[in-house]
């Protein structure tokens, strides 16, 4: 009772300290004296902590007190780290980090039968790869809006692309096309996620193949895959997926038009020069190589278009894809190039879809043009000039409405609900905050330190809501406690509805490099509790064939195979002993008989490697050897009970 009341007091001080602040404007010492007695509480602390009025300020802007919610959640890429890291704004707290490109123990994700299937489709070339380097997460979209439904990633090192439903934020699939070897216009879908577009960024032979380099303008092609997404089945369908060929540039960052620019997609490129490198055999190295020319090309994809002439088979296979070939793009008017300036890396379309944003990381400026003027072009065929392989290229001129100048190195931009355009500045270590209709700098705000990209809540759909904006830096350098040579990356909250903007919360994010990520509304994502009834797999996404039932335990044997239909229920599994034979190939079928919410099970069986998740409903397969004779414990990982540890068993493995 005594805290409780004290707690009351100190909040209500709290209040009214705000209060006197707002009213007469004084500092905490002043302060002090309005309120009567344990305001000072405020102030002292202000002062013990050396904390100014604006600090406490942006306190309060993020502080959630026990028991309240986030008003978005932010899914960001983890980087070379290979899983999604989901974060509650304005909190900044890590609520969840979901296992996609890499093995994730937690969640039992890569360590049984079912999440093994996932990472095993995302093969190349028959290998099993552990890890993936994660840049550009996207949240479906039903007319422009995010929904809430699901999230792709794409894997840039081996391109591939993730699809993560998120009525349970579990990874349901991996795609993957040898056609090309890296990817980084990705994941980017069209505004009813109809696709979901994955572009090269390394030009290297389609699918796959050798091809000395010397030959890279004859030989090397980039790409452009249009992966089909069948949201019924809520997967990707690669059988109605098709890809265009791009030529040998380095294509990079890529948007998909919306609104008026519905059914276009623009994607950047670097080197287009075609430098390939050879520091070593007296070429000029490719940074230096690859930054010759004054300007770079947007390619200009008429996506409505690309896929009838996909539909009308015009196209070949190769590496099991439909791909329409550079000649055939050119003869359809399905690719136009358009002169941007020198190392574009971002490529935004407005929220109207009217205007598209180029960020040079070489050029002080962005670039704003106007796709109206683009598809005139198009349409009046009127050309500057074409490219080696006979792409049209459009008037750089023409089709631009202005640049505005923004300081160095702007790379990515995003938007709010005001009409104003927030672009990060790499080099300047600054976000600047301009007008689209003027195309005039409002105001910066120093960050910390070297911005990659941003996101604003709601950022790239047709509303953006303003209010928060994340700053994704690279470095961290001094920001928290040292903790060795490699530092976590930071996470600076802006509120970008004040003026001038101001920086609230520094969040260190100690997972790979997250390059990308995306703000929602937390209010549109209506994720399940529990799997109902129990006996489900959520990779399948259906029940499990193998569910297992209280009463209905058993331990079957089929000559060297042992099938355990195993429950597990607060506190024992059962059966709690395994007899097998060594030699013998154990099938274990695990299922969490509870409903209640979040009474998750673990399960492992040491020294064998085996480990699972059990959410409240789930069914999980296991399978191993059992290769080596013994007594093996097995135990629950999660503390699931007051008789947690006696929630165990014995796998005895009898010599052969
Ligand atoms: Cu790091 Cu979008 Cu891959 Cu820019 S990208 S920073
Ligand atoms: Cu179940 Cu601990």
């Amino acid at each position: 009772m005594k805290s409780k009341s004290i707690g009351v007091l100190r909040t209500s001080t709290i209040v009214l300290w705000f209060a006197a602040m707002a009213s007469i404007g004084c500092g905490p010492q002043q302060a002090a004296q309005v309120s009567q007695t344990p305001a000072s509480s405020t102030a002292d602390l202000m002062k013990q902590r050396g904390l100014s009025e604006a600090d406490v300020n942006a306190a309060l802007q993020t502080y959630t007190p026990t028991g309240k919610k986030d008003e978005y959640i932010t899914f960001a890429s983890g980087g070379h780290g290979g899983n999604l890291i989901v974060i509650g704004v304005p909190s900044m707290r890590i609520l969840k980090y979901v296992g996609v490109f890499t093995p994730e123990p937690w969640q039992g994700y890569g360590y049984g039968d079912q999440s093994d299937t996932i990472l095993e489709e995302g093969s190349r070339f028959g290998k099993k790869l552990t890890w993936g380097d994660m840049h550009h997460p996207a949240l479906s979209e039903t007319n422009g809006d995010y929904d809430g439904e699901f999230l792709f990633v794409n894997d840039k090192a081996n391109p591939r692309v993730a699809v993560i439903d998120l009525h349970d934020f579990v990874t349901k699939q991996i795609v993957t096309s040898t056609l090309i070897q890296a990817d980084h216009g990705a994941t980017f879908v069209t505004p009813n996620t109809e696709y979901v577009v994955e572009s090269t960024q390394y030009p290297a032979p389609l699918g796959g193949g050798y091809a000395p380099i010397e030959e890279f303008q004859d030989k090397y092609r980039g790409a452009a895959i249009f992966w089909k997404f069948d949201r019924e089945n809520g997967k990707i369908d690669p059988a109605k997926s098709f890809a265009i060929e791009l030529p040998p540039y380095m294509q990079d960052l890529a948007d998909a038009g919306k609104l008026d620019s519905e059914g276009w997609v623009f994607i950047n490129s670097f080197d287009t020069e075609m430098a390939y490198g050879g520091n070593l055999e007296g070429n000029p190295p490719l940074e230096s190589g690859a930054s010759q020319n004054d300007m770079d090309y947007m390619h200009i994809i008429n996506l409505r278009a690309a896929e009838q002439v996909a539909k009308a088979g015009k196209t070949k296979k190769i590496a099991g894809m439909d791909v329409i070939s550079l000649d055939t793009a050119i003869e359809e008017g399905l690719l136009h190039l358009l002169g941007e300036p020198k190392s574009p890396h971002g490529m935004d379309v407005t929220p109207d879809g009217k205007e598209i944003v180029v960020a040079g990381k070489l050029d002080t400026h962005a670039t704003v043009y106007e796709f109206a003027k683009i598809k005139s072009l198009i349409e009046q065929k009127k050309y500057a000039g074409k490219d080696a392989f006979g792409v049209p290229i459009l008037p750089f001129e023409d089709s631009i409405r202005g640049q505005v100048e923004l300081g160095l190195g702007p790379l990515h931009t995003q938007y709010d609900d005001k009409g104003n355009a927030y672009t990060s500045l790499f080099i300047e270590s600054a976000i600047a905050k301009w007008s689209i209709k003027d195309l005039k700098v409002l105001e910066k705000v120093k960050v910390h330190y070297n911005v990659g990209h941003i996101v604003a809540a709601e950022g790239d759909t047709v509303n953006p809501d303003g209010h928060y904006l994340i700053s994704m830096n690279k470095w961290a350098i001094d920001r928290f406690s040292k903790v060795g040579p490699l530092l976590p990356q930071n996470f600076q909250l802006i509120n970008i509805a004040s003026e001038p903007m101001q920086l609230l919360y520094d969040m260190p994010l100690p997972l790979g490099e997250p390059h990308y990520a995306q703000m929602i509304k937390a209010d549109k994502l209506k994720p399940i509790d529990v799997y109902k009834p129990a006996g489900y797999d959520p990779i399948k996404d259906e029940h499990s064939a193998n569910a297992v039932k209280a009463k209905e335990e058993r331990i079957v044997r089929d000559g060297k195979d042992v099938n355990v239909y195993m429950t597990a229920v607060r506190s024992h599994f059962t059966p709690d002993i395994i007899r097998v034979k060594k030699g013998d190939t154990v099938h274990l079928h695990i299922t969490n008989v509870e409903q209640a919410h979040d009474a998750t099970h673990g399960f492992t069986i040491g020294s064998y490697n085996v480990h699972s998740s059990l959410e409240p409903g789930k069914a999980v397969d296991i399978t191993f050897v059992a290769d080596r004779e013994g007594t093996f414990p097995f135990y629950c990982t999660e503390f699931c009970s007051a008789l947690h540890l006696e929630m165990a068993g014995y796998m005895l493995v009898e010599p052969g």
